[in-house]
This record gives C-alpha cells, structure tokens and sequence, in this order.
C-alpha cells in the first residue's frame, strides 16, 4: 500500500531507524515493502516566490490558515504520481473520531492520501473541493496533524498482509469480539479490553500469580481469562458494552 503524506514537515515520516515509523512493526512494513509511506513538502506546490503556504485569516483572529492553491496542487500532483485511485484522509479536530472499524476500511484502501497540518486551520473551501475523509483520533490538542497521521499508519500497518506473523497476535480472531448494530445496515465489531499478562518468576516481590494459570488446564485458563476481560471491560470501560 502506498501512503502518501502532505506535509509541512516531511521529515517527521522517515522510515528508518531510528524513525517511529521506522522500527517495530510500521518499520518492518516498510522494510518488507508492504507499505511505502511517501511524505511530501506542501511548500514545493507553492506558486508565490515565497513558497508561503499559509496566510492570515479573513475576518481576523489568531494563527494562520493554510491556502488552497498550494494544497489543491500538491493532492493533485502526488496523485498523478500513480494511477492507484487514493483515499483522502485530512486529519482534523473535526473530524469523525479514528476506530478500529475505519482503520480495517482503511487498510482495504489500494491507496491513503493523508494531509496533515501545522496551522490554525485549512481554508473551507479547498476542503470542500477535495471532499476527504476527515478524521480525529481524539478529543485533546495537538501542535498539528502530523502525529496523527502516524497514529493512523502505524495502526493500518499493522494489518496489511504479511506484516504480523501468524501469531494471531492482532486480535482479528481472537474471543471476545462481537458485533453491534449502530444502524439498519452496519455492524461494528466491539472488543474487550485485555485480561492480566504473568510471566517468570512465578514470586516476585511477595506476589503470586493467579493459580488457575499454572493449572495446565487451558479450558478453565481460557474461562479465566474471558472472565477477567469482562469485569475489567466493565469496571474501566463501560462505554465498549451494551447497555444493561
Ligand atoms: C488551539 C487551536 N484550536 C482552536 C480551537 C484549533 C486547532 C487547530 C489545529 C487545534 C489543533 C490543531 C492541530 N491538530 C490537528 O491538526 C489534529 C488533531 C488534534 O489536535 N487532536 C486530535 N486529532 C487530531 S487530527 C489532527
């Protein structure tokens, strides 16, 4: 998959180490070559001999607003560098808020296009042009767009073929998933929040661990653990389970 980031700060998306995107799992994606992530200088489509990008805003106020030449030039050059159709994505505080559910849809895509900004705003009317999907990954401030944006690579990385072993380990088949209904048509797969991890030495500082896990009896284990995943679901996030 290639991701393709608009960017005042192209550097931000290097790929080695010891780059985020660079190690762990987006790193190993990017050294197998399942993701190529592509970050461009918005700056480089700038027309004005200053290579400006933003301007103060209409009607006064703080900060500056990004302009919509440089940006409509620069979605569609980087565009035109593959015949892949992209899905635009502007990372935004007004965006819908970034689930798991739109991070597999993501990962479906033959092709991102992230945009990412350091600035008060984007003048509506290129967003309106553009028409991307605008996503948030929650509800507090930051300096700009651009970690969000490798929020949102790092977590389709992860899922794009080949990337994880087969160790199961990214939870698609894993107990505990159910599907809700949030309209006439969709469903949207709730998960539990993990049960307790142990491992050696079975007494650290004066503290067991749970007996029923040095049984060897994988049933009542896994009973266990269901269990322990839904009291927890319940007591830190009650918000994940159906209402009741
Ligand atoms: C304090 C400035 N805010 C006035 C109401 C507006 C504002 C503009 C730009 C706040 C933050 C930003 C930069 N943030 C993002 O671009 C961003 C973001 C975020 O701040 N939180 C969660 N998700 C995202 S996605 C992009």
């Amino acid at each position: 998959m290639r991701i393709d980031v608009l960017t005042t700060f192209p550097e931000m998306f290097a790929t080695s180490p010891p780059a985020a995107l660079g190690v762990s799992i987006p790193g190993r994606a990017a050294a197998l070559g399942v993701v190529n992530v592509v970050a461009t200088d918005i700056r480089a489509y700038a027309e004005n001999k200053h290579q400006k990008t933003d301007d103060r805003p209409f009607g006064g106020g703080p900060g500056m607003v990004m302009m919509c030449q440089p940006l409509w030039d620069a979605v569609h050059a980087v565009e035109a560098m593959d015949p892949a159709p992209a899905t635009r994505v502007l990372l935004s505080p007004q965006g819908e808020r970034l689930t798991q559910s739109h991070v597999e849809e993501l990962a479906r895509q033959p092709r991102l296009l992230l945009i990412a900004g350091h600035y008060e705003g984007i003048d509506e009317r290129v967003i309106e042009s553009l028409a991307p999907r605008e996503v948030s990954i929650g509800d507090y401030v930051l300096s700009g767009g651009e970690l969000a944006a490798m929020v949102l690579i790092d977590a389709v990385a992860r899922l794009l073929p080949g990337v994880l072993g087969d160790e199961g380990s990214s939870g698609q088949d894993s107990f505990g998933e159910y599907a809700v209904p949030v309209s006439k048509k969709a469903t949207e797969t709730r998960r539990l929040l993990d049960c307790p991890h142990y491992t050696k030495p079975r007494e650290w500082m004066g503290r067991g661990v749970p007996e029923v896990l040095l049984s060897g009896d994988h049933g009542r284990i896994e009973a266990w653990r269901l269990e322990q995943r839904l009291a927890r679901t319940r007591a830190r996030r009650p918000d994940m389970l159906p209402p009741g």
